[in-house]
Order: C-alpha cells, then sequence, then structure tokens
C-alpha cells in the first residue's frame, strides 16, 4: 500500500512537471522569440490559472528573466519597477539593498507569475540559497532540477521548486555546460506546495486514517528533511518506498506505518 501511494504521487509529480517544461517552450515562442512579446503578466497569470489542472501538485509558478547589468537601468525603466534583493522586506535599509545589488553582475527577477505568488514579481531569485542553486543548476544541464524542501517568501509554507531554463532558441541539443550558461535567457519555476497537495492526493486514498505517511528528502541520508507528515521518531515497524522526481542528485522516501489504536 505504501508502494502504491508512492506510485500515486510519482505520477501526479511526472505530469507536473512535464506540463512544467511545456510552459518554458511556451514562453520561449510566444515571450522570447516574438516582437513585441505576446505575453504580459495578466496573460501568464490567466493561462495559468487555466491550465493549473494540469499540473496537480503545483500551487503556482513563476517565471524570472536573466538580465545582464549592463541591461539593468533599461530593465527597470521598461518594467517601471526596480530589482529587489529576496531578504530586503521592509525591515531591511535600503541603502544596503542598493549597494548589495550594485556589485552584482547579473540579475534574475520574476516577470511573471500565477496570481497567488505575484508577490515575488521584481524579487531577484539568485539572491535566495535555494532559488539561486536551483536557476544554476537548471541552466547549466538543461533538465528539470529540484530544491530541498524550505520555506517560501511570505507564506512561510513548506514548499519545493522545480525550475527548467529557457534558451535562446540557436541553442544545439548536445550543448555543453559553458555554452547553456551563455544561451540562458530565463527560468520558470513551478511551486510545489507539499504540504497541501500531498495531503489533498493521500486523502483520495482508502485507509487514510488508519495510515501515517511521510515523504522524506534523504539526499543527506544522515540529515534528511521532512517534506510531508508530522515529525515523528522512527519508532515501530514502517515500509520504505523510494520516490523518483526526476532530478539524479536528489533522493526521496516515502514512510509508511499503521497506527496504533488507542
Ligand atoms: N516562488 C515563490 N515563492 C518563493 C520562491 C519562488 N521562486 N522562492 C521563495 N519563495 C522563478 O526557479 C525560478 C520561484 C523561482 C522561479
Amino acid at each position: 500500500m505504501c508502494d502504491e501511494r508512492a506510485r500515486m504521487l510519482q505520477d501526479q509529480f511526472n505530469v507536473s512537471m512535464n506540463h512544467l517544461q511545456a510552459l518554458a517552450i511556451l514562453i520561449s515562442t510566444f515571450h522570447h522569440a516574438k516582437n513585441p512579446s505576446a505575453i504580459d503578466q495578466i496573460t501568464f497569470a490567466r493561462y495559468a490559472e487555466r491550465t493549473a489542472f494540469e499540473r496537480p501538485l503545483t500551487s503556482g509558478v513563476a517565471y524570472a528573466v536573466k538580465v545582464l547589468h549592463s541591461e539593468r537601468e533599461q530593465f527597470e525603466k521598461q518594467q517601471g519597477w526596480k530589482i529587489k534583493r529576496m531578504d530586503s522586506t521592509e525591515q531591511s535599509p535600503a541603502r544596503e539593498e542598493d549597494a548589495d545589488l550594485e556589485n552584482r553582475d547579473e540579475y534574475a527577477p520574476v516577470i511573471f507569475a500565477q496570481d497567488t505568488y505575484k508577490h515575488v514579481i521584481s524579487f531577484d531569485m539568485l539572491t535566495g540559497k535555494e532559488d539561486r542553486e536551483n536557476i544554476l543548476r537548471a541552466r547549466e544541464s538543461g533538465k528539470g532540477v529540484l530544491t530541498a524542501p524550505f520555506r517560501l517568501l511570505k507564506s512561510r509554507r513548506l514548499g519545493v521548486i522545480l525550475t527548467y531554463a529557457v534558451y535562446k532558441s540557436e541553442l544545439t541539443s548536445n550543448a555543453t555546460p559553458a555554452e547553456r550558461i551563455q544561451a540562458a535567457i530565463g527560468y520558470l519555476g513551478g511551486i510545489f506546495d507539499v504540504e497541501a497537495l500531498v495531503d489533498k492526493l493521500l486523502h483520495q486514498l482508502a485507509c487514510k486514517h488508519s495510515m501515517m505517511v511521510n515523504v522524506y528528502d534523504k539526499t543527506n541520508p544522515y540529515e534528511p528533511i521532512i517534506m510531508y507528515g508530522s515529525n515523528m521518531t522512527n519508532v515501530g515497524l514502517y515500509h520504505i518506498s523510494t520516490l523518483n522526481f526526476g532530478d539524479p542528485i536528489r533522493k526521496h522516501e516515502m514512510h509508511c506505518r499503521f497506527k496504533q489504536k488507542s
């Protein structure tokens, strides 16, 4: 029964992942390869909302573009807003924020987002640890890459982000990592709200009350990160099913156990 649950979760993850990749191609076709672009925030948000059923484990999508330091001023003028650091919420002083941004050679500000995440628009995704690592890994590999579970901005909910890089159309399929980094023009992220969405999925199954399910990121076997379920000590008998979310550097496991009758 644990294997069956693990397989369902993995299938839904795969479906979501495929659709995110298609969305990355849509952006490349209708935003980057068309002048003027056929996509703006309103169009993107509407399309993302109407196709949300295709990405059952995601609670939203967001798209960030590569902006070089030399292009920053022009970009900000065109957008009508300034690129912000992810840690520069109301509290932190604006001067420090500007000084810090000044020293970077490139940025990845979000320009489009599904309405649930429109608060991330204008934030430089290279200034957040998990987002930055994901963007760098996505663009040099050309594959979908996953973060470890972490607390999202604003909502502070536990999530993982799956990122696909968008490239200039000239890129060949056998390009080297250096060529990929050079040819990257943007980064599409799907936000997986594991707490809420895994819960919804597992509740559709029978025996939900008699079985406890936990999902872990065990990329570091000595420091598993809980992705889903209540944190409990590993007592009693439990079954382990491995999960494959398509990113070879990440390892995930589902643990299932029957609840004791009290
Ligand atoms: N989106 C929404 N909330 C977040 C977040 C994020 N990243 N990071 C922290 N809280 C544009 O992978 C590219 C979205 C990152 C994509």
